[in-house]
């Protein structure tokens, strides 16, 4: 209840901040793009980690404005970065159940990258699987989504409860492998099927697919030998703040 108190008032005191974690093309090497997470400077108790307060404002209603302000933020920040000459990639930002269940999603996320200026194609909206147990509001959401131009992609993908069926009738663009299944995927015969499978599956039903929690030298190897597109993981970089992001890893034009 105490952190919940003061949640409400982190967002006006600009508590809350973004890590980018980038991500590359697994065939050039190259940054194509980072995904956004957020981080909260609490007064008393220091650095929050976003399993510390994202389960309580999900509980609370608080994730809609903080997801709101997350959204911004990062449409806020890829804006900057092009205008100040950097080579334009794609910023993906995970949406939560309850902003996924809102009838005026669509809008809103229209009216930030209409008043940041950000090209929708640059944007990226990550959903888990549960959020498509509904298949036919899930259908109708992201297609008004879609419909912007932005890009989906199924965040965790392996870990939910969900029917293949959805892959087929749901208009998304990229499958985001677990890290679970990459952490093991060296060791264990049955994660380097399941990767190898999603991988595979992926290919067939011409989506993108994102390796998450790429560790080492081996498993980048086993998942460029899979043709995986894309990586995200320690072996690139951990999340970094937005000026590290730009002085490290954004290529000038
Ligand atoms: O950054 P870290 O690995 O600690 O993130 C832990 C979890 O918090 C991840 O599952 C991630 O998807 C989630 N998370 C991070 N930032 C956001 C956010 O802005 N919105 C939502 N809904 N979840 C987030
Ligand atoms: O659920 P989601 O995919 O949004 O979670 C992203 C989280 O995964 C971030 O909090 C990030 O810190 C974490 N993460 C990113 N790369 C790695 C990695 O290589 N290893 C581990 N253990 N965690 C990672
Ligand atoms: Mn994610
Ligand atoms: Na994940």
């Amino acid at each position: 209840v105490e952190l919940e108190n003061d949640m409400r008032k982190a967002l006006e005191r600009d508590e809350f901040f973004l890590e980018y974690q980038p991500q590359f093309s697994l065939l050039t090497g190259k940054m194509v793009g980072m995904e956004a997470l957020v981080r909260w400077n609490h007064p008393k108790r220091g650095l929050l980690p976003p399993n510390d307060f994202i389960p309580l404002a999900e509980d609370s209603g608080l994730i809609v404005p903080l997801g709101e302000w997350v959204l911004k933020t990062a449409c806020e920040h890829n804006r900057k970065w092009q205008l100040d000459g950097y080579e334009p990639v794609c910023v993906s930002v995970n949406l939560s159940m309850r902003q996924f269940r809102q009838y005026n999603l669509a809008d809103k996320v229209d009216a930030i990258l209409r008043e940041v200026g950000l090209d929708a194609k640059y944007l990226e909206l990550e959903v888990t699987e549960s959020m498509t147990f509904d298949i036919d509001t899930a259908l109708n959401q992201l297609q008004s989504l879609k419909r912007l131009g932005v890009h989906i992609s199924i965040d965790d993908f392996g870990t939910g409860y969900s029917s293949l069926n959805y892959l087929k009738s749901l208009p998304i663009d990229r499958l985001k492998i677990d890290r679970s299944f990459v952490k093991e995927v060296m060791l264990d015969g049955n994660d380097a099927a399941i990767v190898s499978t999603i991988t595979t599956m992926a290919h067939h039903l011409k989506l993108k697919v994102t390796a998450e929690g790429v560790e080492s030298e081996e498993q980048l190897e086993f998942l460029k030998g899979q043709n995986c597109h894309e990586g995200q993981g320690y072996l690139f970089s951990k999340p970094v703040p937005a000026r590290v992001l730009e002085s490290q890893f954004l290529s000038r034009l």
